[in-house]
């Protein structure tokens, strides 16, 4: 679908070099680009922007946003096998995604996403992950945003896949910020297993670890007095990411300062917790992430 006529009021598509989807309701306003199906903006209604987007960010399909919900699929970092998968996080963040359809309910817009198997056929590391595929991305904007995967194995073969929502929060400070949930939890950084200290996360710099998670976290950011709640389903891990000063300077597509004003805190269902699917299943992993004030006194 890439006609307006078709869309409810609340929403258009712009005529752009990097399609945009536009949601525009009184609950909120929120972008999805078509390119790799990523959410780039979401503001609930009097409040701020959700979602952190480089000012260096590249929006004419020739790379991924550095930003917004980039989708991992199908599979996440170097992926599931003992080889490195190429390229990095799946093919799915680097294709043009199909908008099938964009429902208005009132109280929520959600819009429908599609990638085939045939649409990324000619992607690199198609012939990793060979099987027939329909993956559906639907989001879902009101109050909250919700995003599921929906993944059908179309195949006559077994198709197992990873996916991570690579989830970029927008933040005043983040060496200010508290991420709850992670106490005590395994994680592996570099290959290196560690377990997660008592108290809440700080980051004050680089951090690239992969917790043992599926539990609902908060980020609590005091400066702008607002908690978010990432509450994942069917997921098993928990990415949290932050390039650091120094990894952010050698990034072409990040500013040297912009490390401070965003955190990942992404939903993943990896590893060994890749998702198998019978060759006619469908499986689905999703995540939903509110806004809410910080209580006083956090
Ligand atoms: O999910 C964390 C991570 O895999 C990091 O290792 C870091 O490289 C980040 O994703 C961003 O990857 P990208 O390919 O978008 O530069």
């Amino acid at each position: 679908m890439t006609d307006n006529a078709n869309l409810p009021t609340t929403a258009f598509l712009t005529a752009d070099a990097s399609p945009r989807l536009v949601v525009d309701t009184r609950r909120c306003r929120g972008e999805v680009g078509l390119y790799g199906a990523t959410v780039t903006s979401f503001v609930p209604a009097g409040g701020r922007e959700l979602l952190f987007v480089s000012k260096k960010a590249v929006h004419d399909g020739s790379r991924p946003v550095r930003g917004g919900i980039p989708v991992c699929f199908p599979w996440f970092g170097v992926g599931f096998m003992d080889e490195r998968m190429e390229p990095l996080h799946g093919f799915a963040r680097k294709l043009p995604w199909e908008l099938v359809e964009v429902v208005d309910d009132d109280a929520v817009v959600t819009s429908r996403f599609r990638l085939t198997g045939r649409l990324a056929q000619d992607a690199p590391g198609r012939h990793l992950v060979p099987q027939a595929f329909t993956a559906e991305l639907e989001v879902r904007m009101g109050q909250t945003l919700r995003l599921e995967l929906a993944v059908t194995n179309t195949d006559s073969e077994p198709l197992t896949y990873e996916v991570a929502f690579h989830t970029y929060f927008s933040v005043l400070d983040v060496t200010a910020c508290r991420l709850h949930g992670l106490e005590g939890v395994e994680y592996v950084q570099d290959g290196v297993a560690g377990v997660g200290s008592r108290y809440p996360l700080r980051v004050d710099g680089h951090i690239d670890r992969v917790y043992d998670s599926a539990t609902q976290l908060t980020l609590d950011d005091p400066d702008f007095g607002r908690r978010i709640t990432i509450t994942g389903e069917n997921s098993s891990h928990a990415i949290v990411w932050n390039p650091g000063p120094q990894g952010a300077a050698e990034m072409t597509d990040m500013a040297d300062h912009e490390w401070v004003q965003m955190l990942c805190v992404e939903t993943a269902r990896a590893r060994d917790a890749a998702v198998m699917v019978a060759p006619g299943a469908t499986a689905r992993v999703a995540v939903e992430l509110a806004v809410s004030e910080l209580p006083v006194g956090r």
